[in-house]
């Protein structure tokens, strides 16, 4: 791997020790989001390690990806866990005695020659694929890239827009709160409350070896998420038609399949041009056509708008479909929409003035809150009830920046990378602090610290925050 890019002079020491966070997760084939607490690849977390890593070595980047995309199943859905077959099964629960993906999933075309979860999370890859592309366009070229991972980001977006429009309204849906990615958001209080946990004694929970149980979920939240993933499993994964417990349309979700619907138009356009295709990657281009992707994106935005937009909250609230109503509360998945370009200008004002008012304090707290800080349930070291997560930051840094907000978008480019090295790559922050809580020398922490410092030119001093440019990425 080379040296870190964006680490100017004098600043040396966090972008080495953000390269060695990711050099030191590397497995070899892919990064796991932590050595200790999360010993597989995991789907999201992929994405975003492919971001950084596209800084150190674009070639190791394409790999996670491919890697990732390379366990997709047959109905096209991309497992939120790809597990090593090298780590012992009891070191994460629920390990892949407990998915049964070979088994259970082989009616939905789970791979026969790895073991994954069934579950999805949320679809950041198609951006991620684009940025890891022009990190490097010609080795992408090379290497026949995009035009590989095209079919496949393709049909993972079709499961989300059709085998999960549970909805109807073209929505993709989570069964699952591990779908969202931030598991025990209060905003699933209300829709796990109908489901029976199931028995403490019939499970061993792994994460508590490694993790606080101050900062975890409860037990009565994790009886919930086992009987609802084994209730999945034991129809053997299967969608529509299908009673689930638990159906959400999650903004987070569709923002990200938004975003990634708008980076799959401009692959498409490269994949069509020829330039994403490499000499000896085999085979014919897919047909690629970006006006296709513009307008998925543009119906997404606008049944996003229509379904989970509350003008009177000015934030978008998740749909719990079982109830037939907009949840009552509300965190910072509420705002990622930011991250669709064709969404109207009165919305992205609203939820400018939302981040800026007292439900997050963004420009005056360290970075932004998972969860409303003025919410029945907030709690600032709980997991997603509160604490501050570098990924959200980095998506709301794009986001309001795509829309022109260039002040409160370069605060954020200097917060990232300030406040995750100062917490050694903290899984996620005290957010009234900034104080390092969870996991650390964490993946998706390390490579987006990675990415917004080489986008501001370098890594902020401590104590002045350099100046950052206000350019469009
Ligand atoms: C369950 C790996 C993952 C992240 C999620 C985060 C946490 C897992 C867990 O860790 O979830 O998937 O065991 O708590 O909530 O966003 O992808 O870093």
């Amino acid at each position: 791997m080379t040296a870190p890019a964006g680490a100017g002079a004098g600043a040396d020491g966090p972008g080495r020790a953000a390269a060695a966070v990711l050099l030191g997760n590397w497995t070899g084939a892919s990064t796991v989001p932590s050595r200790t607490l999360y010993p597989h690849q995991w789907s999201w977390d992929s994405a975003f390690v492919a971001v950084g890593l596209r800084h150190l070595s674009p070639r190791r980047a394409q790999r996670e990806l491919e890697m990732l995309l390379g366990a997709q199943w047959g109905d096209g859905r991309v497992p939120h866990i790809v597990f090593n077959p090298a780590v012992p099964h009891d070191a994460y629960f629920p390990g892949p005695d407990f998915w049964r993906s070979t088994g259970a999933g082989a009616r939905a075309g789970a791979p026969a020659y790895l073991q994954s979860s069934g579950i999805v999370q949320p679809p950041v890859h198609a951006l991620a694929a684009l940025l890891v592309h022009r990190a490097d366009p010609a080795s992408s070229a090379r290497r026949g890239f995009l035009r590989r991972v095209y079919p496949r980001l393709l049909a993972w977006h079709r499961y989300l827009t059709a085998d999960r429009d549970l909805g109807g309204a073209g929505l993709a849906a989570i069964v699952h709160p591990w779908e969202s990615g931030m598991d025990n958001s209060p905003s699933w209080d209300g829709p796990l409350a109908r489901i029976e946990p199931a028995a403490p004694s019939s499970f061993r929970r792994a994460d508590l070896d490694h993790g606080d149980p101050e900062d975890r979920p409860t037990d009565l939240d994790y009886g919930r998420y086992v009987r609802l993933a084994a209730d999945y499993r034991d129809t053997g994964y299967a969608d529509a038609g299908a009673r689930h417990g638990f159906a959400v349309e999650d903004p987070c979700v569709n923002a990200l399949l938004i975003a990634s619907e708008e980076a799959l138009a401009e692959i498409a356009a490269e994949v069509a041009a020829g330039t994403g295709a490499g000499a000896g990657a085999g085979g014919t281009a897919p047909a690629a056509d970006p006006g296709v992707h513009r307008e998925r994106a543009a119906r997404l935005t606008e049944a996003l708008v229509a379904r989970l937009w509350d003008p009177a909250a000015g934030v978008f609230r998740a749909r719990d479909l079982r109830a037939d109503r907009p949840v009552d509360e509300y965190g910072v998945a509420g705002l990622t929409p930011l991250l669709a370009s064709g969404l109207p200008p009165a919305v992205v004002r609203a939820l400018r003035d939302t981040l800026a008012g007292e439900h997050f304090r963004l420009g005056e707290l360290p970075l932004v809150a998972s969860y409303d800080l003025k919410g029945r349930a907030f709690d600032r070291t709980r997991y997603w009830r509160g604490p501050a997560w570098f990924n959200t930051a980095w998506l709301l840094e794009r986001g309001l920046r795509r829309h022109g907000a260039y002040g409160a978008a370069d605060a954020l480019r200097r917060a990232v990378p300030a406040g995750a090295a100062a917490s050694g790559f903290a899984e996620y922050v005290d957010p009234l602090t900034g104080a390092g809580r969870g996991a650390r020398d964490f993946s998706w922490t390390a490579a987006l610290a990675l990415d917004l410092a080489a986008a501001a030119g370098g890594w902020p001093e401590a104590a002045a925050p350099a100046a950052a440019g206000t350019g469009a990425r």
